[in-house]
């Protein structure tokens, strides 16, 4: 028999007081991951970015607690010196579930990515959670996939964490839809076979990451943001274990249009493999060889997603 963990996660949490007071106090606080600032986007524009998203939560009445990991602990609301860090330093750790343990033992600058914010929050007592995309299945995750050279490539089973998270954390994570570089359908389909509720808001299909449409039906829709506020009320009190994946489409005016993104995605997707990209490396890897191929347009549509993620997530904090 093991001994029964004694605070666990809990023991290894640094709170920012201005977060810590919220939660004593039953103020919205919405958290925000660092991933997406270390190895999602190009500097400036990360720091950029990790502003501008604390700022939204804030213009939405709640209090930005963004999570990363140092010295062997778990940071839950960053100051400024340590988010320039994050947006700067080489060689920040890319940090889940799986590596989670390492990164504390090992006392690194760690980056959280979708699976340890969950975990952060969940320990924390933060309820929602905004990112740009989850992670999900790879593209040749289950299949063979043939390279033009005639080379055959056993599937990957490269499927991330991230689902395997939203399946165990009880933690709202509102996004723009699992990261178009990903297979969408079969994303769908494990996150349904793992009990996870995917719910677009505001239109019936679900949101294409960089571009608003993704062709495929949402699996859950609600009208608005009161809807989705019962829905995910609902949800955490039944206790059910799992998460909660709230999909908000790209703002319109920042949109990539989808046959571009479609065309960089593939043609990225295929350098990938030809470099020989593979694991924690490859989602970086794809999503800057979008950015080269779109000139840009990908970060700014990455961008305003994330704002308008986190200022949606903020709103719905308040009433969860
Ligand atoms: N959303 C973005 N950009 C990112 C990510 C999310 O707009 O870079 C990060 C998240 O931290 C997510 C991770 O958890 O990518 C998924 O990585 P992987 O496919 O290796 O599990
Ligand atoms: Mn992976």
């Amino acid at each position: 028999m093991h001994e029964p963990v004694v605070g666990g996660l809990r023991d290894r949490l640094v709170i920012d007081s201005e977060v810590a007071d919220a939660l004593r106090t039953g103020r919205p606080v919405v958290a925000l991951e660092s991933t997406l600032i270390s190895h999602g986007l190009p500097y400036p524009r990360n720091l950029e970015v990790a502003g501008a998203a604390e700022a939204a939560v804030r213009e939405s009445g709640a209090v930005p607690a963004t999570i990363a990991i140092r010295d062997g602990r778990l940071l839950v609301g960053l100051d400024a010196a340590t988010l320039v860090e994050l947006a700067t330093a080489r060689g920040v750790r890319k940090v889940a579930r799986p590596t989670l343990a390492g990164a504390l033992a090992a006392r690194v600058l760690g980056a959280t990515t979708v699976s340890a914010t969950m975990l952060a929050s969940a320990a924390a007592g933060i309820r929602v959670f905004a990112t740009g995309g989850i992670g999900g299945v790879h593209p040749g995750a289950f299949e063979t996939v043939l390279a033009p050279d005639g080379t055959r490539h056993p599937p990957s089973l490269d499927v991330s964490v991230d689902l395997e998270e939203l399946a165990r954390t009880p933690v709202v994570v509102v996004c723009a839809g699992p990261k178009a570089i990903l297979d969408v359908a079969g994303t769908l389909e494990v996150l349904e076979s793992r009990g996870v509720p995917v719910v677009a808001v505001g239109t019936d299909e679900l949101p294409g990451f960089f571009s608003r449409a993704s062709g495929i039906p949402a699996p859950q829709h609600v009208a608005d943001l009161a809807a989705a506020a019962d829905l995910v009320r609902t949800h955490l009190a039944l206790g059910l274990g799992s998460g909660v994946l709230i999909c908000v489409p790209v703002p319109m005016a920042d949109e990539l249009p989808r046959a571009e993104a479609l065309a960089a995605i593939a043609r990225a997707t295929a350098d990938a493999e030809e470099a020989g990209i593979h694991g924690p490396a490859l989602t970086p890897w794809v999503l800057q060889r979008v950015a080269e191929l779109t000139d840009g347009r990908s970060i700014r549509a990455n961008t305003a997603l994330i704002i308008n993620d986190a200022r949606v997530a903020g709103l719905l904090a308040a009433t969860v």
